[in-house]
């Protein structure tokens, strides 16, 4: 396994110093260096380490070769002695020459946020699928801090930081490295190939499907297990969910359409992972609706609706139709719920855990999928494309008149993508003989 341990040897969790660097650039970036602090909490927490204090340092430009200034390594080494620190955690990403150089110099176990977010994933994965993807995300965020530095793996020893790959590849060298990857990209196309054929069996059955997305933590597979009675993991934790589970999810019509919950969004996601995990990812791209599942009472609502949006843009995912949760609402007060827009057709302001919510939940779905309104115009002696017509859609009105059958028919989109295109035609070409 690869599962890190986050702890010393003797089974005490690991012990960490908190270290942000903020830079103007890092100031101008989309996320607040404070909030983003508070966060790295929260995930070394999750990872099951112990925070002892933070320091922040504010710098125009990172050390090449210490990230922080000299003199902050310095203090950052003092406050280590004092407390009996055995790690220090950074909220930015190191190179692998400022990792090398910090631990040399400090004798402290040293990641970096990208690092302890694989870590976590690591921790979580549970399915093939999943570890594959973590794997595969750990070693390509290794490989470039190797270069140069091929034979020196010792980093990969034991205890925090190990992240992963473990102590059975402690010899390995970059081009085993890459070779390693090769195959797990091979191992993940086999994968990915039979979830292919997984979800085209559900197309062909013709079940819509629904994507819960978010950011981590907003309360997504609480909504499967209130809206499906699903058996799924629900933690007040960072990433409880990697791999997608999918339940069917009945509509007041009576009509199933499938949900899907997904793996939480973070800001600064690392890239390698995305990459990574574009395979399970890509249930969110092939839905016909998007859930955005957002937690209303996070004083860093704002920033994490605005990542999950650009992940979404960055999956392809950004022209899906889109329903935004505003979740948790009971936990929202004063100002934090006043700044909320009001419920409507695209958006719900909600608590998972209150049974009046999923049910205007339910019907928010259903409207938002079978909301299209068709009008066909068909020739009154073609009895199957009538018949076309009311199995695909709700028929709402109906009209003779002379040779043309007039059908007014609400169905989604998905459905006239699929079958209405055909009456569609019919309809325009019965419509220009007419004429
Ligand atoms: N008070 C309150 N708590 C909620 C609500 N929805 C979810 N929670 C809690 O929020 C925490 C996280 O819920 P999850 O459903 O695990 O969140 P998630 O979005 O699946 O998180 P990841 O899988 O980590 O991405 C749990 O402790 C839930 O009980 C809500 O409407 N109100
Ligand atoms: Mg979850």
């Amino acid at each position: 396994m690869r599962q890190s341990t986050y702890e010393t040897e003797a089974g005490i969790p690991d012990r960490a110093i908190l270290v942000s660097l903020v830079t103007p650039a890092i100031k101008r970036g989309s996320a607040d260096p404070e909030h983003s602090l508070q966060e790295l909490v929260s995930l070394a927490e999750t990872a099951g380490v112990e925070v002892l204090t933070a320091i922040t340092q504010n710098r125009e430009t990172p050390d090449t070769r210490w990230f922080i200034g000299k003199g902050k390594v310095e203090e950052l080494r003092a406050v280590a002695d004092e407390l009996g620190a055995t790690t220090a955690i950074f909220d930015q990403e190191l190179s692998g020459a400022q990792v090398r150089n910090l631990e040399q110099e400090l004798d402290l176990k040293i990641i970096d946020r990208t690092q302890l977010i694989l870590d976590i994933f690591a921790q979580r994965a549970k399915t093939r699928e999943g570890i594959i993807q973590v794997e595969l995300a750990q070693l390509s965020y290794l490989l470039p801090r190797l270069s140069g530095h091929g034979k020196n793996l010792s980093r990969l020893g034991g205890g925090i930081g190990t992240r992963g790959p473990g102590e059975s590849k402690l010899e390995m060298d970059r081009r085993h490295i890459r070779d390693r990857i090769a195959d797990l990209k091979r191992q993940l196309a086999e994968v990915v190939q039979h979830r292919n054929l997984h979800r085209e069996r559900r197309r062909k059955s013709g079940a819509l499907q629904v994507a819960l997305v978010g950011y981590t933590n907003a309360g997504k597979s609480t909504l499967l297990r209130e809206l499906t009675d699903a058996d799924v993991y629900v933690e007040n934790q960072l990433f409880a969910t990697l791999d997608p589970t999918s339940r069917a999810l009945e509509l007041p019509s009576g009509k199933e359409v499938v949900l899907t919950d997904t793996v939480g969004f973070i800001q600064n996601l690392p890239h390698d992972l995305i990459a990574a995990f574009r395979a399970t990812l890509e249930e969110v791209n092939e839905a016909d609706l998007v859930l955005h599942v957002v937690d209303s009472s996070s004083p860093m609502r704002d920033e994490q609706m605005a990542v999950v949006d650009q992940i979404l843009g960055e999956l392809g995912a950004s022209g899906t139709p889109q329903i935004i949760l505003y979740n948790k609402m009971d936990l929202c007060e004063g100002e934090q719920a006043q700044l909320l827009p009001h419920s409507g057709e695209d958006t719900l302001l909600m608590s998972a855990f209150n049974p009046e919510d999923l049910e205007r939940l339910r019907q928010a779905i259903q409207n938002k999928l079978t909301g299209d309104t068709r009008t066909f115009a068909l020739p009154a002696d073609r009895g199957d494309l009538i018949a076309l017509a009311y199995r695909i859609g709700e028929v709402v009105a109906q009209e003779l008149d002379g040779g043309t059958m007039r059908l007014k028919i609400e169905l989604n989109k998905h459905d006239y993508e699929v079958h209405g295109y055909k009456l569609q035609a019919y309809t325009q070409q019965h419509q220009s003989e007419a004429h």
